[in-house]
Formats: structure tokens, C-alpha cells, sequence
């Protein structure tokens, strides 16, 4: 077993990994030392499996062979690898989107009767965006309609995505010119299954290129409309507190666990859960009640929109179970690992898989189901209750931190200007004045090969430390959770200028925005700044970066794209997928800012991610002819001493990560 300390920088993770070994149980990062050494063509993306003469292993920096089978060379076989993962994960994220359609249709249609439209004034919003007729007419059929336009941009094959055009102009100018507009979201996805497969797309740059329109097929189309349509069937996120990590299991109630990213049973199984019979009959039990607790994206669904308690990110999943303490876990789609199977069986949790897309062999099946949605959600609950009298000794860590969640881009709007006044103005003139160095986005998974939450803290802290505004989403945003830096209290820890802003409106320096779909509200947001004028007009003249430290999932690499597309500074951490070709990787951190705006870089060192942000901020705030950031300008309100105490303070007593 790998010393605790040094793979995750969690104190309940710490416990619990001591307390995995102790029991003989095996974790990711047995796994993951079992795998060593890996394989090196395959750590530089050297290894082609597209078709069945190889696997072909090329070898550009030594001796060996230069070519595969087919002749395809080092840059083309990056190139296409990297595509495939770009079109994997838009189709994951998109498809769950296209699934919260579904249930909006069947919504719309009397077919999901537990289902409500929560969010009218969205509702018109989005329909406003589709083009569909609002006026005098019947929520149902508005909602009908909706979901039939939304559904329309899966299956387009020609034209251009609805949504594009809430990107700047000079943007859609851009991807216009550059070839990356993207048609449809099914067709960006297909188009590059089929020019990856053996004997078509044999120029990187055009596999680039694809890839990035299929990113942005993802973020503005199937990832955006996921976004607006959970928000119009459970509600757009208003700020509310609520707990993270594991002290927020209970010692005496039910703990029962939703994991994954579809919010369509996890929103039925909160309902049940706080059914009066369900909580008498867990009191029938010998259980005080039953509390619920989210994981990874199905959490930050939760809890964004009703508060439920954060119990941890990608990596915390098999230590949830090795508290011993959960009742129940209930899968849904992404992010699940294979080992819940076999580790559940030597505990007395009970797993249950959900959705048709994500089935694990011996594991129960439940499959939900619209019309009966509700009743399927009672009928899971009642498993997690039948199974508390099983339970045996817990190891459940007190550690527990509070935050504040929830800001969608529709509450900033109001947070900064009010009901009437709502606007970007107040963000805009923070940025131009210098109180606000630029704002960054941090967002992603864990990854076993890196100190689970280290990066995301590190950078995040550095950067606010800096007085840029941070908004995050993800296990990137669980992790800061933990710590304590979604509260306003952790202004303490921010520059002086983000400071007094966080002071005066009330918010905390890190934002939590939501789930990895919701990345999309990040662009909103830019698109919204850019349009509101000041900081020029496109996302790529912000002062602003992006970020995701830990990745590791598909989805993090159609995310890079579409932020890299949609002209942000891109800043992936860890290894890098791409290293073996010197091509790919200067067409991502070169041609692609000269052509879009945005680039894409993979950087291990977190310090020198955060150091390459804050100089690009910087430039940017330089080519908009803005003062020169000057961290003394401001912050000297009363309490300024105070905070610095507060904040050396913490930093002593809690265990909280601490700058390099
Ligand atoms: Fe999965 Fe969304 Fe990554 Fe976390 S952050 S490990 S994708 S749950 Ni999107």
C-alpha cells in the first residue's frame, strides 16, 4: 500500500485508505502500482489499435520504428487518438443531454407524471433561444416544443447549433472561418469515428481540428442544453449551504449514496427519502432516519439545487464503502468504477446500477423508468433501509467542511445588479478597475497518478490569492468544497481586491457552478462579459484562463476543446496525452490561438499552470489597454489585518493544503 499522505490530500481519505490496507481490501491505488511500470508509447499516445495489423508502437525520439503498418506516423496517430477521446466524451456528456430532453418530452407529454417544469422563467428562456412561440400559449406545449427542438439538434446534419449564437459575433465568425462551426451534435461525433478509422484522416491538423468542432458541439450544444433543460425540470440553482465530505455520513441514520451524473433518479430518490412512511419505516428499523449523501457529479446535481451533502469526489467513491457505513449506493451513468462491484460484496453495502448505458456484471440492475419514476426511487430507498439492521462497525471520519453552492450565471447576474439592475456591468468594471486581476475557470476529476485534490487547491488558492475570481465545477469543485473555500469566509485566503468584492456582495472567491455538463454556464458567463462590453467583444479578449488540474476522464478532454475553441487559455494538468507528437502539441498551444484564439497546453506543475495563467491574464489586460494589476490599490478596508491573521490561523490549525 502506497503511503496515504502522499496520494490524496484528503484527512478522511487518509484515514480510510490506512483503514482499506488494514483490512486487506484493494483500492485504485493498489490498481494503479500493480499496472507500473506502464507502458511508454502508450503514456506518450504512441500506440495505434485503430485497426487489427497492429498494435502499432512508433517511436519518433529514438531508434525504433518510425512508422506503423499502414505508414501512419507519430503526429496522425496522436492526432486521431486524441480525437476519439474529444468524441467520446462529447458524446457522453451530450447524451446524458439528450436523455434530460427525452425526460422533458416525456414531461411535456403526461409520460413522466412525477416530473414538474420547476423553472418557468427558464422554460421561456430557452424557448426564446430555440425559437419557439411563447406567447398565448399552454406550458405543456412550450415545454413540448422545447424538448422537440432540443431533441432536432442531435440528429441535425447541415447548417449550424441553435446556440452558437449566444457566442459573441466575431466568434461565430471564427469558427466559421476556421472550419469548426459545428452542424450537429450525433454528426461532429460520427465524423470523427469515421475519419479515425484506418485509411482516412491522415493530417493532424485536420484531426485537430475536428476534434475541436466536436468540443464545441458539446459545450454549445449537448452539454448546454443538458444544462438548461435539468434547470427547467428541477429548478435553476439559487445559493444554499450545505456539507462536504465523509463526516456528513450519519452514525445512526440510513446513509444511502447517489453516484454518477444523471440527476432523473437521484431528484426521486431526495423526494422518497423524505417520504414520512419511508422515514417511519427506517425508524422501523432501528434507523433515526435516512440521510442522503451525492458523489461525484450526481452530487454536485443534488446539492447544487437542494443542499444535499457533498460525501466526496472521483477518488472517494470506494472509500465511502469502506466506512462501512452506507446502506446503499446508487449508480448512475459516468465515472462509476468496476471495483464497486467486488468491493461491495465485502461490505454490507448494497450497489445498484440504474441506467440502461451502465450495467456491472453481478451487480443488482434497477432500471428507471419516467412514467414510474417516483415508485422506482421508493422501491430503491426501502433496499437501503431493509439493509441497516446488516450494518456492522463504522469508521465514519468527523472530517466535514461547509459551503456555499449554487451560483448559476442567472444568479451572479442578479447577485452583482440586482432584480432590476442584473448585469455583467458590476463584473466588468471590477476586471477594468484592477480590483479584479480576471477570473479563471477550474474545473475536472481526480486522478490516481496525481495527490487526489492537491492541484485543484494549489492552483486555486494561487489564484485567488492573485485576486482572480475563481468559478468551478466537478470533482474540482468537490475538492475545494472540502477545504472550505466555497464559504465567504475563505475571502481570507483571496487578494485584497477580490477581497472587498467577496466582502460586499456576500460570495464567496471560488464559485461553485455546478457539474461537469454545467461547464456551459462558464461559457455564458464569458460570452455574457464579452457582450457586456469594456473587455473587448469575444471571449478571447478577457483577462481569464481555464483549468483542469486532475483529469482523467474523455469528457475533460471535450471540455479542453471546446474552452480551447471558444478562445479561452486552456491549462490541462498531469500527463499529457499528446507529448509524442511535437506537431500536435505546438498546433494546440500555437496555431490554435492564432486561428481561434484559444490553446491547449498539458503542464504537470501545477505552479507553472498558474504562473503561464497569470501572465496570459496580464497580456490580455494589457492589449485592452487597462491599468497594470497592482495588488496595493485596494483592500485596505478594516478588517484587512484581521483577515490576514484569520487566514495564517487557519492555514496553522486545519489541515489545509498550504502553497508550495
Ligand atoms: Fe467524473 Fe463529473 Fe471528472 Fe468527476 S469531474 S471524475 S468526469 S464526476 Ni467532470
Amino acid at each position: 500500500m502506497t503511503e496515504a499522505c502522499k496520494i490524496t490530500s484528503d484527512p478522511a481519505i487518509q484515514k480510510l485508505i490506512q483503514l482499506a490496507g488494514e483490512n486487506g481490501v484493494e483500492l485504485s491505488w493498489d490498481r494503479l502500482a500493480a499496472q507500473q511500470p506502464q507502458c511508454g508509447f502508450g503514456q506518450l499516445g504512441l500506440c495505434c489499435r485503430i485497426c487489427h495489423q497492429g498494435p502499432c508502437r512508433v517511436d519518433p525520439f529514438g531508434e525504433g520504428a518510425q512508422l506503423g503498418v499502414c505508414g501512419a506516423d507519430a503526429d496522425t496517430i496522436i492526432a486521431r487518438n486524441f480525437a476519439r477521446m474529444a468524441a467520446a466524451g462529447a458524446a457522453s456528456h451530450s447524451d446524458h443531454g439528450r436523455d434530460m430532453a427525452l425526460t422533458l418530452l416525456a414531461a411535456a407529454e403526461g409520460h413522466a407524471p412525477d416530473y414538474q417544469i420547476r423553472d418557468v422563467r427558464k422554460l421561456m428562456a430557452v424557448a426564446g433561444y430555440l425559437d419557439v412561440p411563447t406567447k398565448d400559449r399552454e406550458i405543456k406545449d412550450i415545454t413540448k416544443d422545447v424538448a422537440l427542438k432540443a431533441l432536432a439538434q442531435f440528429g441535425q446534419q447541415t447548417g449550424e447549433l441553435v446556440y452558437v449564437k449566444r457566442a459573441p459575433k466575431k466568434r461565430q465568425e471564427l469558427w466559421r472561418k476556421a472550419g469548426v462551426m459545428p452542424r450537429g451534435i450525433d454528426r461532429e461525433v460520427v465524423d470523427i469515428m469515421h475519419r479515425t478509422h484506418m485509411g482516412n484522416d491522415q493530417w493532424y491538423e485536420s484531426l485537430i481540428l475536428a476534434a475541436v468542432r466536436a468540443g464545441l458541439a458539446d459545450g454549445w450544444g449537448g452539454s448546454m442544453l443538458s444544462t438548461d433543460i435539468t434547470d427547467i425540470l428541477f429548478g435553476s440553482p439559487v445559493p444554499l449551504s450545505a456539507r462536504a465530505n465523509m463526516g456528513a455520513l450519519s452514525e445512526d441514520m440510513v446513509n444511502i449514496v447517489v453516484h454518477g451524473h444523471e440527476p432523473t433518479l437521484s431528484e426521486m430518490i431526495l423526494v422518497a427519502v423524505q417520504d414520512p412512511e419511508m422515514v417511519e419505516y427506517a425508524k422501523s428499523k432501528g434507523a433515526k432516519g435516512i440521510n442522503l449523501g451525492g458523489l461525484c457529479c450526481t452530487s454536485n446535481e443534488t446539492l447544487m439545487r437542494q443542499g444535499v451533502a457533498a460525501i466526496g469526489n472521483f477518488l472517494s467513491q470506494e472509500l465511502a464503502i469502506a466506512t462501512g457505513a452506507v446502506e446503499l449506493m446508487v449508480v448512475d451513468i459516468q465515472c462509476i468504477m468496476q471495483a464497486l462491484g467486488p468491493l461491495t460484496q465485502r461490505y454490507h453495502t448494497k450497489l445498484v446500477t440504474t441506467s440502461p448505458k451502465a450495467h456491472i456484471e453481478g451487480v443488482m440492475h434497477v432500471e428507471v423508468n419516467e412514467e414510474h419514476a417516483l415508485e422506482i426511487a421508493k422501491q430503491v430507498v426501502k433496499m437501503g433501509i431493509d439493509n441497516f439492521p446488516n450494518r456492522k462497525k463504522t469508521h465514519i471520519p468527523k472530517d466535514i467542511d461547509h459551503m456555499v453552492v449554487g451560483f448559476s450565471h442567472e444568479y451572479i447576474n442578479y447577485a452583482l445588479g440586482g432584480m432590476y439592475r442584473g448585469s455583467f456591468r458590476p463584473l466588468n468594471d471590477a476586471v477594468a478597475s484592477g480590483r479584479l486581476r480576471g477570473a479563471a475557470g477550474v474545473v475536472g476529476c481526480n486522478n490516481t497518478n496525481s495527490c487526489q485534490d492537491e492541484s485543484h487547491l494549489y492552483t486555486v488558492r494561487e489564484l485567488i490569492k492573485n485576486d482572480v475570481l475563481v468559478v468551478m465545477t466537478g470533482c474540482g469543485a468537490l475538492a475545494c468544497a472540502k477545504y472550505g473555500l466555497l464559504t465567504p469566509d475563505a475571502a481570507k485566503y483571496a487578494g485584497p481586491g477580490l477581497r472587498e468584492i467577496c466582502e460586499t456582495v456576500g460570495i464567496p472567491p471560488v464559485l461553485h457552478l455546478g457539474s461537469c455538463v454545467d461547464n456551459t454556464r462558464i461559457l455564458t458567463v464569458l460570452s455574457q462579459m464579452a457582450s457586456e462590453g469594456g473587455l473587448g467583444n469575444d471571449i478571447s479578449d478577457l483577462p481569464g484562463a481555464g483549468f483542469a488540474p486532475e483529469w482523467m476522464s474523455e469528457k475533460a478532454i471535450s471540455i479542453g476543446c471546446y474552452f480551447a475553441g471558444s478562445g479561452v487559455y486552456t491549462i490541462m494538468g498531469g500527463r499529457s496525452p499528446i507529448a509524442g507528437s511535437k506537431h500536435v502539441t505546438e498546433f494546440l498551444s500555437t496555431t490554435l490561438e492564432e486561428r481561434l484564439g484559444g490553446k491547449l497546453e498539458f503542464l504537470p506543475d501545477a505552479q507553472e499552470g498558474v504562473d503561464r495563467a497569470i501572465k496570459h491574464i496580464d497580456k490580455k489586460r494589457a492589449a485592452l489597454g487597462l491599468p497594470e494589476y497592482d495588488a496595493k490599490r485596494f483592500g485596505q478596508s478594516g478588517d484587512a489585518v484581521m483577515m490576514k491573521v484569520l487566514a495564517k490561523r487557519d492555514d496553522e490549525v486545519l489541515n489545509v493544503y498550504s502553497a508550495k
